[in-house]
């Protein structure tokens, strides 16, 4: 027997957690660390522009910019390990990448608008410039902002109520990224054959009661796919989710020729088993584009000041307005709150208000990494 498999001793199995814990403690410091380091970088990075700025001529400027002016763009459809997927607006296609570290303003993403400088030998080119974004998703990972994709007009929130089971609190915390990301988010239930309309409605209640769209398709007997179908026609839309719900599933039975990989989700515990592994646009046969995505396993919305988290909960607003404190957080302690009382009255979803409760508890407390984040 390998040393490795031999039974362990409770206070070997005790040491082995604690050392967890530690790692679990550092993890969460490091976190903290790039974050702080993260925004100071920021700061540092707009004043050596400005000041790289002030020592060209006005005519150096108007030049440089004329000849970056003059520049193809190109839209980012993916971005790999090799490069970064450009497609012209002749639809061709160049592998491209960032002239040095540092050369862009921002990390250039997945539905990206960018000026590209093309290679005189191959089809490959460099990026240049990012063009302004209508709208951004993204998250923290492990203390980082991670943007997932740029100039979408629509995320479509992915969810089953099981298989996976999928944590509402977890949808709650993406739809707040929608909401800070300036995305308009929809439900979609996937997966509605397997269930009865009963678990359904119960599963739906919390996001029709906040006032979204919720819709309940199935990949699998095509329930609900024309009406979505509709809806990806000339916009730009992402779906997003957890993994095994079944959204490259859905792009495969939406979209012709598309032939995206799927997985079943796994038997022994009801999660999928992260099949897609990098952001992709594809095009819609009738004009729009559509991005699959990663699953993913918790959401930490990129806001800086907890109380802001209260405007990203639309239902609030306008019970808030009755609050007796103009800077009322609608928390336990708030006197005079009229969230509150909707809340006990029922005009606000008790649900969606305990969300509202841990994600602000959970911004409290930093960027870190935790699956504790989705829970609760
Ligand atoms: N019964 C049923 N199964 C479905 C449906 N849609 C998808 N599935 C199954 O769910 C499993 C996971 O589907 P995927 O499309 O790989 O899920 P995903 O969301 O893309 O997962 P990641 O790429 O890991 O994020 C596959 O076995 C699908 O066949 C549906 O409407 N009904
Ligand atoms: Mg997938
Ligand atoms: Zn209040």
């Amino acid at each position: 027997m390998k040393d490795s498999n031999r039974p362990k001793s409770p206070e070997e199995r005790h040491a082995a957690y604690q050392k967890g814990m530690d790692k679990r403690e550092r993890q969460k410091a490091i976190s903290i660390a790039r974050y702080k380091k993260g925004a100071k970088r920021d700061v540092e990075r707009r004043s050596r522009d400005e000041a790289r700025k002030q020592q060209q001529t006005p005519e150096q400027i108007e030049q440089r910019n004329a000849e970056y002016a003059a520049l193809p763009v190109g839209r980012i459809l993916t971005r790999a390990r090799t490069g970064i997927l450009v497609q012209a607006e002749d639809h061709n296609l160049h592998w491209c990448r960032v002239p040095g570290k540092g050369s862009l303003a921002k990390v250039p993403v997945p539905g990206d608008q960018v000026r590209y400088k093309p290679s005189t030998e191959t089809s490959d080119g460099w990026i240049e410039g990012i063009e302004e974004r209508s709208s951004l998703f993204h998250r923290y990972v492990f203390g980082r902002i991670k943007e997932i994709a740029a100039n979408m007009d629509r995320v479509l929130l992915i969810a089953t109520p099981r298989e996976p089971i999928v944590s509402p609190r977890l949808i709650d915390r993406m739809l707040v990224g929608a909401e800070v990301g300036n995305v308009e988010p929809w439900i979609v239930i996937n997966k509605i054959d397997l269930f009865d309309s009963d678990e359904l409605d119960t599963f739906s209640k919390p996001w029709e009661d906040a006032g979204y769209t919720v819709l309940r398709v199935s990949a699998e007997t095509g329930q609900g796919l024309h009406m979505l179908l509709d809806e990806l026609v000339g916009r730009t839309t992402l779906l997003a989710g957890p993994s095994g719900v079944g959204k490259s599933t859905l792009l495969n039975r939406l979209i012709e020729d598309l032939d995206l990989d799927t997985a079943a989700v796994s038997a022994t515990n009801d999660r999928g088993v992260h099949t897609t592994t990098a952001t992709q646009l594809y095009r819609v046969p009738n004009g729009g584009t559509v991005a699959d995505t990663p699953g993913v396993r918790e959401f930490y919305p990129v806001i800086h000041d907890a109380a802001d988290l209260r405007f990203y909960f639309p239902e609030f607003q306008a019970e808030a307005e009755n609050c007796h404190y103009n800077d009322c957080l609608h928390l336990d302690d708030s006197d005079g709150c009229a969230v509150k009382v909707a809340v006990e009255e029922g005009r606000i979803n008790v649900d969606r208000y305990q969300s509202y409760k841990l994600i602000h508890a959970s911004l409290l407390e930093g960027p870190t990494r935790g699956r504790a984040m989705t829970q609760g």
